[in-house]
């Protein structure tokens, strides 16, 4: 092993990464750049440290001023949702959603969740989360003109097979599913509904989405770094009957230590989107339409034309007649445009190397500071390369130059007054 050379390869990796970054438009809709403020805390001694258990009964000393990190952590997660409770252990939305499925179903039990084509999780289904519990899934009948779940044929097949779980929200997710009318169908058959809010969670927290807890859902799932801008990890809301389920689920289930950094980064980016949350959310819806009609103004095939295209942060485009998911997606890339092919709910599983979709998520360039007429200039630069009217050299340079503004971080505390601004709102606790 020739360990210079690897020395030498990770540290070019380092360097080429976030020079591509910094020269290109993120679109992937699972993401989103953290502040300063929220990143000051990754650093904190709190990475090193171990804290099993529940606030004021841990396994471990030393753990008096974590305890308070989780406990505020709790409180404004629940202020911010309107949960009766909420965990804030979960590493991860999958963690997340194998501890939902350990605290509603029994091994066997049935569930019922979105195809992957219509745009369910990899977690909602027997390869993740659900079979890791042996539950059995059968997929939602999907209506592709409303993009959405097919209630009446939903309805019919659950009285058929009283599934134990509903799972909702999605991964390709543009439209609100009906949490309320699958609510109705659960209790009918005794059933619970668990809402996987990772794409969401930003836009539910700004007032911009459906309100899943209000409409009645049991338990909520979601990762904290997608359209809500914190640290990877994750959260599950309840109602207060489900509390010590969900609790036993995350720990001993499936946390042990759960990454106390960050916890307190989360805490940061709690307060910021409680200060900035509704205007960012605004803006990302604003951006994901102004995103869409303007790809479809120029010709491209976009998903949803006769529902109005979105309603969160993502835009879906087929491009079969252009090759498909995959060569497009890796044209993009070449020219400094990040997102990924998707399957969309036409395709069957076959189609998962080279789907006939790309899926676009706005949520990033909009906390970078783009709006509508950013969004109109990429839907012209992506028309361009689609249909090969400029070389890809040249398109680069427009995506480069497109970026070039937006390079710092809105809607965000600076890093300069992350401590002062933590040590206010404890006080105003
Ligand atoms: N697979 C991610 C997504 O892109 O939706 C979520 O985990």
């Amino acid at each position: 092993m020739d360990e210079k050379k690897l020395f030498e390869d990770f540290k070019r990796a380092v360097v080429e990464h976030h020079e591509f970054f910094k020269n290109s438009i993120p679109l992937i809709a699972s993401e989103n750049v953290t502040s300063m403020a929220v990143r000051r805390f990754y650093l904190s001694d709190f990475g090193c440290r171990y804290a099993e258990g529940k606030v004021g009964k841990r396994f471990y000393q030393g753990c008096q001023y974590i305890d308070v990190v989780e406990d505020v952590a709790v409180k404004l997660t629940k202020k911010i949702f309107g949960a009766e409770h909420a965990n804030v252990q979960p590493i991860s939305g999958v963690t997340a959603n194998i501890a939902a499925f350990f605290a509603l179903a029994k091994p066997g039990d049935k569930a019922f969740s979105l195809s992957v084509p219509c745009g369910g999780h990899i977690s909602h289904h027997r390869f993740s989360a659900a079979g890791i519990r042996g539950v059995n899934v059968t997929d939602y009948p999907f209506d592709n003109e409303s993009l959405n779940i097919d209630i009446d044929k939903t309805r019919k097949l659950a009285l058929k097979e009283k599934p134990k779980v509903f799972v909702l929200g999605a991964s390709l997710y543009l439209f609100p599913h009906p949490v309320k009318e699958i609510v109705e169908i659960a209790e009918e058959v005794d059933g619970k509904v668990m809402y996987d809010a990772s794409h969401v969670l930003g836009l539910i927290a700004g007032g911009e989405f459906h309100d899943p807890i209000k409409e009645g859902a049991n338990v909520v799932t979601a990762s904290t770094h997608k359209t809500f801008p914190g640290p990877q990890r994750a959260i599950i809301l309840s109602e207060r009957s489900l509390a010590k389920k969900v609790d036993s689920a995350v720990f001993p289930g499936v946390v042990s230590n759960h990454h106390l950094h960050s916890l307190a980064a989360y805490v940061v980016a709690c307060m910021e989107m409680m200060e900035f949350g509704k205007s960012y959310a605004k803006q990302i819806v604003k951006n994901a339409k102004a995103l869409a009609e303007k790809l479809h103004e120029l010709g491209f095939n976009v998903v949803g034309e006769n529902v109005g295209f979105t309603q969160s942060h993502q835009v879906a485009v087929d491009v079969s007649e252009f090759g498909g998911g995959d060569p497009v997606a890796k044209m993009f890339e070449r020219i400094n445009i990040v997102l990924n092919k998707n399957l969309l709910p036409w395709d069957d599983l076959s189609k998962t190397e080279n789907p006939s979709g790309i899926r676009i998520g706005v949520q990033e360039v909009t906390r970078l500071g783009m709006k509508e007429g950013e969004m109109e200039a990429l839907a012209e630069i992506m028309w361009n390369a689609v249909n090969g009217k400029r070389s890809e050299d040249e398109l680069r340079s427009e995506v480069v130059e497109l970026k070039k503004e937006f390079t710092t971080i809105k809607y965000a505390f600076e890093e300069s007054e992350a401590y002062a601004i933590v040590e206010s709102f404890l006080n105003g606790l």
